[in-house]
């Protein structure tokens, strides 16, 4: 049996950047696997799993999930798709989930995707979703972004001074964006 090497990237950026957005549009064009890690744990919730009360909480506070949980189901997710190419995509949201992901998997990203939006905007898109999901508040949302700035911010910094990010303007319209993504996944030595 031989192992087969996965490609991962990473798509990280802040809430409501578009991140799922761009994702649905990278699978269409260039056949990845999508997969979100807020929508695994998200699932986890309503399939009544014994984590589902714990993840509803954190979720509901902004706050980040502890790693074995999200990893597992990103493993799981990996090894149920015959796919050798995935999006990871709101993962890993700070430090502790990056290392942890690296040791436990061995993968390491091709790039990360970097889905550059402002607050303002962010705060805008959010608001104005209207899908129902329980963070999608203002209390919640501030939240959201604190620890955005202070967590998340850091491992793309981290995989910056590595050269792996490829940063995108997600302040324009979809299509727009759409574009630029492309131009990322379809340059050389990516
Ligand atoms: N939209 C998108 N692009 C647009 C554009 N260019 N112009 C105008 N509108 C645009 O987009 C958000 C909204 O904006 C949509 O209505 C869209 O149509 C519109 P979307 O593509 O959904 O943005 P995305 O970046 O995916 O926003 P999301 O809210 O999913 O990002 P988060 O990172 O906040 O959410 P996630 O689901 O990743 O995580 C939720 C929570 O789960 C976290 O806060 C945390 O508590 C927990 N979590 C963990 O603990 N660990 C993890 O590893 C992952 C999540
Ligand atoms: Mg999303």
């Amino acid at each position: 049996l031989v192992e087969k090497k996965l490609k991962v990237v990473f798509v990280l950026g802040g809430p409501g950047s578009g991140k799922g957005t761009q994702c649905a549009n990278i699978v269409e064009h260039f056949g990845y696997t999508h997969l979100s890690a807020g929508d695994l744990l998200r699932a986890e919730i309503k399939s009544g799993s014994e984590n589902g009360t714990m993840i509803q909480n954190m979720i509901k506070e902004g706050k980040i999930v502890p790693s074995e949980v999200t990893i597992k189901l990103l493993q799981r997710a990996m090894q149920e798709n015959n796919n050798d190419k995935f999006l990871i995509d709101g993962f890993p949201r700070n430090e502790e989930n990056r290392a942890a992901f690296e040791s436990v998997t061995g993968i390491e990203p091709e790039f990360v995707l970097f889905v550059d939006c402002s607050a303002e905007e962010m705060e805008r898109r959010l608001l104005s979703r209207n899908q129902g999901r329980e963070d999608d508040n203002i209390d919640t949302i501030r939240k959201r972004f604190k620890v955005y700035m202070e967590s998340s911010l850091p491992v793309i910094e981290y995989y910056n001074s590595k050269g792996k990010v490829r940063k995108i303007d997600a302040g324009k319209p979809i299509g727009e964006v759409f574009e630029a993504v492309k131009a990322v996944f379809t340059s050389p030595n990516d």
